[in-house]
């Protein structure tokens, strides 16, 4: 680990300035926090089961694909919160970053992730913070998701947590395209290559496209069913 990383995880656990039962306590009061989240993560995630589920019964197909979720990882927090002028303290967490906790929806087609998203946003026990819609107004360099913070209660023994979780909707093709571009990105020979850059936004686009095209021949071919089987 180099010298920069340990100077934030060390400030992070205030392994200079204080005794070992304050870290102790703090290393305690971090991993309950974890605990939240990553149970916060799980009540989300069946939630899109369910909504699957059921849809997939009424309509004879998934509209989502796959479901994944990860936890923050500590230096990632910590780094995050400096980044944005805060102190890497552990209660300064839940009420600075809202993407501790993050689960990715990959969907078969674009209205899908409407579909999925409004469903979701309609539960009574979910409440939406913010939403980025990286789709209708994808970013300059072509990335194309839907992003939704939300607050979901998490209920422990004595208690109920009001808890934030980012969830990323986006389709298969969306997701090829991201996961592609974000592992690249940390090769720096190509960070300052224009001629890279551009190439990556045309095939986002190319890529929307063909996703617009695939939900116009899925269309296509609902039309031809009787309306009962349509979905
Ligand atoms: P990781 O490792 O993926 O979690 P906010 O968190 O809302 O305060 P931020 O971080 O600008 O502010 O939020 P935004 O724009 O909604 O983006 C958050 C996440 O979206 C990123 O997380 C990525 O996962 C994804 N993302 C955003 N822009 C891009 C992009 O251009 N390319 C790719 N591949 N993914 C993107 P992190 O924090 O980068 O890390």
């Amino acid at each position: 680990m180099d010298r920069e990383k340990k100077e934030i995880l060390q400030e992070f656990i205030g392994i200079d300035n204080e005794n070992n039962e304050d870290i102790m306590e703090k290393m305690e009061k971090f991993s309950e926090l974890m605990i939240l989240y990553n149970c916060a993560v799980r009540e989300v995630r069946t939630k899109f089961e369910v909504l699957n589920e059921e849809l997939s019964f009424r309509a004879g197909r998934n509209p989502i694909e796959s479901i994944s979720s990860r936890i923050k990882k500590p230096f990632s927090i910590a780094e995050k919160l400096k980044r944005r002028g805060f102190e890497p303290k552990v209660e300064a967490i839940p009420e600075h970053l809202n993407d501790v906790a993050g689960i990715r929806v990959v969907c078969s087609f674009i209205d899908d992730i409407y579909r999925v998203a409004d469903m979701l946003a309609k539960q009574d026990d979910i409440t939406v913070v913010e939403v980025k819609d990286y789709i209708k107004k994808p970013k300059l360099n072509g990335y194309r998701s839907y992003h939704m913070i939300v607050e979901v209660p998490v209920f422990f023994s004595d208690c109920k947590h009001i808890t934030r979780v980012e969830i990323q909707l986006r389709t298969v093709a969306m997701d090829f395209w991201a996961s592609l571009e974000h592992s690249m990105k940390y090769k720096k020979e190509s960070a300052d290559r224009p001629d890279i850059a551009a190439e990556l936004k045309s095939c986002a686009e190319t890529i929307a496209a063909t996703d617009a095209r695939m939900l116009a021949i899925r269309k296509r071919i609902e039309a031809l069913q009787p309306e009962e089987q349509q979905g």
